[in-house]
């Protein structure tokens, strides 16, 4: 009998396959260096990996502009590597979520291409496109999350089209029946070809107003300076009509609906959303019939988490949404590496990527790693010159962009990491070679080494994948919390600080934990917490 919850509390390890390992010398990851790294992923202890899109595209949006859903592009190989890796990594016990972009195509894909070759073809409706106002401006404010309008003129039509990324990215319309078709035979497609789940991008742009309403200026009271650069005013507007729209809830249903045609598949929504995130995500992953996951932008913030901030978010999430199930992470392919991006006042690197990786896995929740985060990975400093990101370039040197994450993969410490024989597309971060896969293979205090380690004691435990979370009373720089399930009551303690910590622990009969690379002193029912120390132990 096939698990089908095997989704609830999974660790997800993602992979952005241009950066991981290339196998054919042109200095770009492809699917048969995936494979060829298995290994190293089965030997992590993940349950699954997301690979992030390598459709045909143009690469406008390195594969977040798709021109052919049902195939791979050249640069990544063929479908037959495709159906080489899934039975691969099915033999090693790691399932494969791919990433599907339905929001948006590339203005390349030939849906595209017939739509705006006149307003009467067969496709004439299926992107979003609109007259100019009566002076040529377009039919409303709405703006681009890669800046400016979102809405490009078309000289053929003589319309507006809606992109809500890049002017390469026309915004599907899913009010259209004929599109949401389209895309579910996609789904299809990917289910029947062997995959375990989806990685859903931007789930909650699938709809806009069919009226187009403008969307009204964002109170400044609730305008957040950490997600609004002034460079980029789209989260200075209240996003109430060119997303999240009541139309996405009967679309994901029906997306369900087909997975669960197929045994144990599970997929997780990205739900790009500033303002109201968590709410959306709780409400699409209730029910149990459209999103198993959402995922959540919470922890990808600026600002380093504090126990205050991780309890509130969490506690937050369940209140909203008690059925609700979240995908947390802490870095991806479009943030700044948490290593660096929280690095603000950390002495002690090592001890502070263990603390964060081990708080991260004991969440309720599932969990979304990014490859090289298993390396302890700082964000790559990088050149104008260097730069590949569309967003990066638009908006430097204000925001650097996300080249800065996506430099390769290092796997061994020799020029270019082991990545690639030819000049990589990004280039391997010197800084990183020290940190590369073979070095902490051999060294068991390695960071890696307790991801692995950590994996291993997280799954003796089913309380992490799948209990409830309960918070104490948090003091900083003390985060503790209880994960139950059945009968099964696990004590949590983190000292999210460079100092040590002393922590009070309950008077119930407590039996400490080993297996997970912390060390701790006991007296007197209190536990010694070392700097960026944990602690776990069973209760009852
Ligand atoms: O990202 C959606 C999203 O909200 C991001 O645009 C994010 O706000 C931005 O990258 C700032 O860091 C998804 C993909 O993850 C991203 O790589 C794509 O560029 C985007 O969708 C468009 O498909
Ligand atoms: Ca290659």
């Amino acid at each position: 009998q096939p698990d089908k919850d095997w989704w609830r509390g999974a660790v997800i390890y993602q992979i952005y396959p241009r950066s991981y390992q290339d196998t054919n010398g042109d200095g770009i990851g492809d699917l048969k260096g995936i494979t060829a790294r298995l290994a190293h992923i089965a030997a992590l202890g993940v349950d699954a990996i997301w690979i992030s899109p390598f459709f045909t595209s143009p690469m406008k949006d390195f594969g977040y502009d798709v021109s052919d859903y049902r195939d791979v592009d050249p640069i990544f190989g063929k479908l037959e590597d495709f159906d080489e890796l899934i039975t691969e990594a099915h033999r090693l016990g790691v399932r494969v979520m791919i990433d599907l972009v339905l929001s948006h195509t590339s203005d390349q894909h030939p849906w595209f291409v017939e739509s705006r070759s006149s307003r009467s073809n067969g496709k004439a409706d299926w992107y979003v496109w609109a007259d100019s106002k009566p002076d040529g401006s377009p039919p409303n404010n709405w703006l681009s999350i890669f800046g400016g309008s979102a809405w490009a003129w078309d000289p053929t039509r003589l319309q507006y089209y809606l992109h809500n990324f890049l002017t390469s990215q026309p915004d599907l319309n899913l009010h259209n029946p004929q599109v949401q078709e389209a895309l579910l035979a996609v789904e299809r497609f990917w289910l029947e070809r062997g995959v375990d789940g989806f990685r859903l991008d931007t789930i909650n742009f699938y709809f806009h107003d069919k009226q187009l309403r403008d969307n009204p200026a964002l109170a400044p009271e609730r305008r957040n300076a950490s997600t609004a650069p002034a460079v980029n005013p789209y989260n200075y507007q209240e996003h109430l009509y060119d997303k999240n729209q009541p139309e996405n809830l009967e679309f994901l249903r029906r997306f369900r609906a087909v997975m669960d045609e197929f045994p144990a598949i599970a997929a997780v929504g990205e739900v790009g959303d500033s303002q109201r995130g968590l709410e959306i995500a709780g409400e699409y992953t209730s029910d149990g019939d459209k999103m198993h996951m959402c995922y959540a932008f919470e922890f990808l913030a600026p600002e380093a988490p504090t126990p205050e901030r991780v309890a509130e978010v969490l506690s937050d999430f369940q209140k909203a949404a008690p059925e609700g199930w979240a995908c947390w992470a802490f870095s991806n392919h479009d943030v700044v590496r948490h290593a660096s991006r929280w690095a603000d006042g950390v002495s002690d690197y090592g001890a502070h990527a263990k603390l964060l990786a081990s708080l991260l896995m004991s969440l309720r929740g599932s969990v979304c790693l990014y490859q090289g985060e298993e390396l302890g990975l700082t964000e790559a400093e990088l050149a104008y010159e260097d730069l590949r990101d569309p967003y990066g370039i638009q908006f430097w040197p204000d925001f650097k962009g996300r080249d800065g994450c996506r430099t390769p993969m290092v796997w061994e410490s020799m020029p270019d990491g082991g990545f690639s024989d030819a000049k990589p597309w990004l280039p391997v971060s010197e800084a990183h070679l020290a940190h590369a896969v073979a070095i902490q293979e051999a060294d068991p205090a390695s960071i890696m080494q307790h991801y692995r380690r950590f994996l291993r004691f997280r799954k003796a435990y089913p309380a992490f994948a799948k209990g409830e979370i309960e918070f104490f009373e948090t003091r900083a720089p003390l985060l503790g919390f209880l994960r139950t399930y059945g009968n099964e009551k696990l004590l949590c303690v983190f000292n999210m600080s460079e100092g040590r910590a002393t922590a009070e622990l309950p008077s119930e009969r407590l039996e400490p934990l080993e297996g997970h690379g912390f060390v701790s002193e006991i007296k007197d029912n209190k536990v010694n917490l070392p700097a960026w120390g944990a602690f776990f132990a069973r209760l009852g």
